[in-house]
């Protein structure tokens, strides 16, 4: 390097040459999101760039990562000059090589960026990814337009409709990358511009590039397949549009029409609840007491009791993230059966191209099946997952304080006991702690993280930590009947219940969720987890559900028998109406009495999702939850609650509390159920006319 010189220098964004090469390098962490004062920093360097002295142009970013995105926290604000879509056209219309160095992950408006760039060179570990459709977007800065004409728009679509980001070696196998950099990345990719300059590579801007020849059978039938997975979402539509525009239209019509996609899709609501998903999920990450100084625990190795769908599937989440683990059951064919189910999983996921046969054989590697209870000794931690029953955790609880080492954490998978009571067995209850998967836990994203009176801020910081590692959303709770997710559903199961008897059919309970968007109905979802499993819980409870009980007592235990809340034909999850199972309920309710009615599709859906949000409020009321994003990313991740609706407490604040509890009261005086009364969290919110995201804002239940 002949000459380095610094041009511009402020906090955020600097430039320098080195040699006749102009390094221009932004730095505002945490990912360098493209705000106002990076996007004009940047265009200030590329009017620095057009001077004669300067012969080549590296972008880079200092810190974790490239660009990660347009500011999202600017959405929906005045927008301010300059624009992202003028930032790279400034770049774009240099006229010598612009080169993008990336490392970290170039997302959204950050490889919009770097598709100006007339080349691109990244870190081995570095990604690229247009997620916008996650936020309920699409590329608004041209990545529609100019990722078809870089790699073909078959190959654009996958990576636009999903939101998915590519590891640099695949992009690079796309074209979408031009090298890979090993060592010093700028020093690489300055490199990297010298060259051009020294061989007069062509420059080339992509948006003065022809649109790619396209098969349009090929790409009509890729997007229907992509399209069938978006769940009634309207952005994965809208970015296929988009991408099809690009070998459809010329490219200046192209960028018009992403543009009015864009301004439409980011005032709409669907958006606006995707945004909010994605910033309750950040919150939730943040605990009172666990600071960034609390260090957690090293987790090199596990041990999950249970080889039993929960066992199996924890264990997979950990096995896949390179964690050693021991799956210990003391039954050797109970362990024999969890082992071969896993491996089938495995290589399910294997068929489907989810992993490849290498990353399968890595994962199995991790896990180790023993039926040897002293083989806890030398786990970090060990997640219990044995049957839902007190005195059996409190046993095995009892026997690892006696057998695993000082300081390995202890967590219990249950679903609804009490977390303080099974650590009060131990002589270390600051080691104790809840870990909730839901099923499949290899599959499903949400992970409860319940908190015991005496739970140490360190294990907590472990649990979270290590379950963001197994591809997990921790979520902390307290100690209560069901802590969040299930305690809420419980109180929506009882209207369930009641609404069949005093008239709804299982199709008018469940269609009036399923149209919502939930992803299921809760007679379904009874189906699918198997009506016997519900009957034992009561059989020790002793809760009532007289339709329940009778549909078990005729064998009829949901899917597994083709019969259930529904029948099922052989091979088929699809429910069939059974008209054997409307004259069971109106029988039911016939001998308690209840005189049945037409109950309309309104009232049948605000019972169900009202109830849940009263539930909700005393959750936040008690303290179990700490605020109401945290119920709504539980939802969002782990019952199916549909993304473009945010989550039960944003959709409560959308129709208002005021409302809400008005609807309560009304349904609370005419069928004389008290527990649909609001509660007094509830009425005290719609008293002040506010909603559940003010009021924790304002302090007053925030945590
Ligand atoms: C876009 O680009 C639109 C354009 O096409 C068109 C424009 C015209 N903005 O996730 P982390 C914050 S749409 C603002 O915990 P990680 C985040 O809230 C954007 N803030 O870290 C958190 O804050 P806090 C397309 C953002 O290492 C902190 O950064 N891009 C943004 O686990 C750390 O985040 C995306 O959708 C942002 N864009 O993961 C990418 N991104 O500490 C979104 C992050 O106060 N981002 N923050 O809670 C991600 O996927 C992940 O953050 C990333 C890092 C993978 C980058």
């Amino acid at each position: 390097m002949s000459r380095e010189e610094k041009l511009v220098s402020d906090p955020i964004s600097s430039t320098r040459m080195v040699g006749r090469v102009l390094v221009v390098e932004s730095d505002n962490p945490p990912v360098n999101a493209l705000g106002h004062a990076v996007r004009k920093g940047l265009h200030d360097a590329a009017k620095a760039a057009e001077s004669p002295d300067v012969d080549a142009v590296v972008i880079a970013c200092k810190g974790r990562t490239f660009h990660a995105g347009a500011d999202i926290r600017e959405f929906g604000k005045p927008p301010q000059a300059p624009g992202l879509g003028e930032v790279i056209d400034a770049f774009e219309a240099l006229q010598k090589p612009v080169v993008a160095a990336i490392h970290g992950t170039a997302l959204g408006g950050g490889l919009e960026v770097a598709l100006g760039c007339d080349y691109r060179v990244a870190a081995p570990s570095a990604k690229i990814g247009l997620p916008e459709v996650k936020l309920g977007l699409l590329p608004g800065a041209g990545g529609t337009q100019r990722l078809p004409r870089l790699i073909g728009a078959v190959a654009a679509l996958g990576p636009i409709v999903t939101g998915e980001p590519i590891p640099a070696k695949k992009a690079k196998e796309m074209g979408a990358i031009d090298e890979i950099i090993e060592g010093d990345l700028v020093e690489g990719a300055v490199a990297f511009a010298r060259k051009l300059v020294a061989d007069k590579a062509p420059l080339r801007p992509l948006s003065k590039m022809d649109a790619p020849k396209t098969d349009m059978a090929a790409f009509d039938e890729a997007a229907a397949k992509l399209l069938r997975r978006s769940r009634g979402l309207k952005a994965p539509s809208v970015n296929a549009q988009a991408v099809k525009n690009a070998v459809t239209l010329p490219f200046a019509e192209g960028m018009k029409k992403e543009r009015e996609y864009f301004l439409d899709l980011v005032s709409g609501e669907e958006s606006k609840a995707q945004r909010h998903a994605f910033f309750a999920e950040r919150e939730a990450a943040k605990v009172p007491g666990v600071t960034k100084d609390v260090k957690a625990r090293p987790i090199n190795k596990m041990a999950v009791l249970g080889a039993g769908t929960m066992g199996g599937g924890i264990t997979m989440s950990f096995a896949s993230a390179g964690i050693p683990v021991t799956i210990i059951d003391l039954n050797p064919e109970a362990l024999d059966r969890g082992m071969k189910i896993i491996e089938k999983n495995y290589r399910a996921t294997q068929a489907r191209g989810g992993l490849t046969e290498a990353q399968v054989d890595k994962a199995l590697a991790n896990i180790t099946p023993s039926s040897n209870f002293d083989d806890v000794a030398d786990a970090d931690m060990v997640i219990e997952a044995v049957f839902e029953n007190m005195d059996l955790k409190k046993k095995i609880f009892k026997d690892l304080d006696a057998k695993c080492k000082p300081g390995c954490v202890l967590a219990s998978n249950t679903s609804t006991l009490d977390v303080d009571e099974i650590a009060a067995v131990t002589s270390r209850p600051q080691d104790v702690l809840g870990m909730h998967f839901f099923s499949p836990a290899n599959v499903m994203r949400l992970l409860e993280i319940v908190r015991g009176d005496k739970t140490a801020p360190d294990v907590l910081k472990t649990a979270m930590e290590v379950g963001k590692k197994g591809g997990k959303v921790p979520v902390v709770v307290g100690v209560c009947y069901g802590f969040v997710g299930n305690r809420m559903l419980h109180a929506r199961g009882a209207q369930v219940r009641k609404l069949l008897l005093e008239g709804a059919s299982p199709v008018e309970v469940d269609g009036a969720l399923t149209k919502f968007g939930m992803a299921m109905g809760p007679l379904q979802m009874s189906d699918m987890a198997g009506l016997d499993v519900g009957w034992r819980i009561r059989q020790e409870t002793g809760a009532k559900d007289p339709v329940g009980d009778a549909l078990h007592e005729m064998g009829r235990h949901g899917q597994k028998t083709k019969a259930g809340y529904y029948l099922y034909e052989e091979g088929s999850r699809t429910p069939i109406p059974d008209p054997e199972v409307d004259a069971l309920i109106a029988k039911v309710a016939k001998e308690q009495g209840i005189k049945r009615r037409e109950i309309d599709e309104k009232e049948v859906f605000e019972r169900l999702m009202f109830s849940m949000i009263n539930e909700a409020a005393k959750i936040l009321d008690e303290g179990i939850a700490l605020r109401p994003s945290d119920i709504d990313v539980i939802y969002l991740y782990g019952y199916g609650f549909p993304m473009g609706k945010g989550g039960p407490m944003f959709y409560a604040d959308s129709v208002t509390p005021a409302y809400i509890a008005d609807r309560l009261n009304i349904y609370a005086d005419n069928t004389g159920d008290e527990e649909l009364r609001p509660c007094p969290y509830l009425a005290r919110l719609a008293e002040q006319g506010t909603t559940f995201a003010a009021d924790a804002a304002a302090g007053s239940k925030a945590a």
